[in-house]
């Protein structure tokens, strides 16, 4: 990865931050605008742009357990892990005008978000933990995305029972506000067993969803050629529900 193509891409990232701005003061005067407040209530509650319950530091869990994968398991991995993820490298592909190889110096250097959000599993168990990482919709701006781009994919280092873990959301989720590339969990680097050194948070949407040992996040068209075609792990092995919005 070129450095060049990194900068031109955080060049990006910063000119779309003035568009989003712009949109959303827009989308506000139109609200402002309708007199129908009951159903702009329902919406700001249910609809898909809604927040996630945020909570406060006290709320947040001792200890935060790991599911599924609890490390990569590899002797690269383990070394990596050794040595603070130097040579980690998060792409940013597909159907992007502009391929981003990011490491994590350079995710650090993003613009952050912090936030505390519960964690709930379909095996039935919830955690409260504090994230901090860029928004999602940063990379994706920068990277540009094509307009046949229609889902975003979640590629990760590890194996599960020997199939790679994935995950994919669509546009909806992947600009929402509180998806974010994580690399810390309450304040410090992510735990192995939480998915260092960078996993998803899809606040939104079920833990399955949160894809950890992130190293790639791919934009497509359609699911069909990824993985089993379902569009996550869960969803291929066991008919998990794509779409797992909480
Ligand atoms: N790469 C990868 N991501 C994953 C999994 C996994 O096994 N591998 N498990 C998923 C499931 S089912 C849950 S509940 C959460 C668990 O996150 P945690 O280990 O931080 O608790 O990660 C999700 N993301
Ligand atoms: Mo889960």
């Amino acid at each position: 990865m070129k450095r060049r193509s990194v900068i031109a891409g955080l060049g990006a990232l910063l000119a779309t931050g003035c568009s989003k701005v712009a949109d959303s003061s827009a989308g506000q005067a139109l609200f402002k605008a309708s007199n129908e407040w009951h159903r702009k209530a329902q919406r700001a509650l249910t609809g898909r742009k809604a927040m996630a319950p945020e909570f406060s530091r006290a709320q947040i869990s001792p200890y935060f357990r790991g599911n599924g994968s609890l490390t990569v398991g590899t002797p690269a991995y383990a070394a990596a892990l050794e040595d603070g993820f130097a040579d980690w490298r998060l792409k940013v592909t597909g159907l992007v005008e502009h391929p981003l190889s990011l490491s994590l110096d350079n995710i650090h250097r993003l613009p952050q978000r912090t936030q505390i959000t519960r964690h709930d599993c379909v095996e039935g168990w919830s955690a409260i933990g504090e994230w901090t990482g860029p928004q999602l919709s940063l990379l994706l701006e920068a990277a540009k995305l094509k307009p046949e781009a229609r889902f975003i994919v979640f590629h990760c280092a590890d194996r599960l029972r020997g199939q790679p873990y994935y995950e994919s959301i669509d546009l909806d989720d992947a600009f929402h506000p509180q998806t974010i590339v994580a690399h810390s969990l309450n304040g410090a680097p992510l735990p192995e067993r939480n998915g260092a050194p960078l996993r998803m948070r899809i606040e939104r949407q079920l833990g399955y969803k949160h894809a950890k040992y992130l190293t790639m996040i791919e934009a497509v068209a359609s699911l069909d050629q990824i993985g089993g075609g379902q569009g996550g792990y869960w969803e291929d092995v066991a008919g998990y529900q794509w779409y797992a919005g909480i």
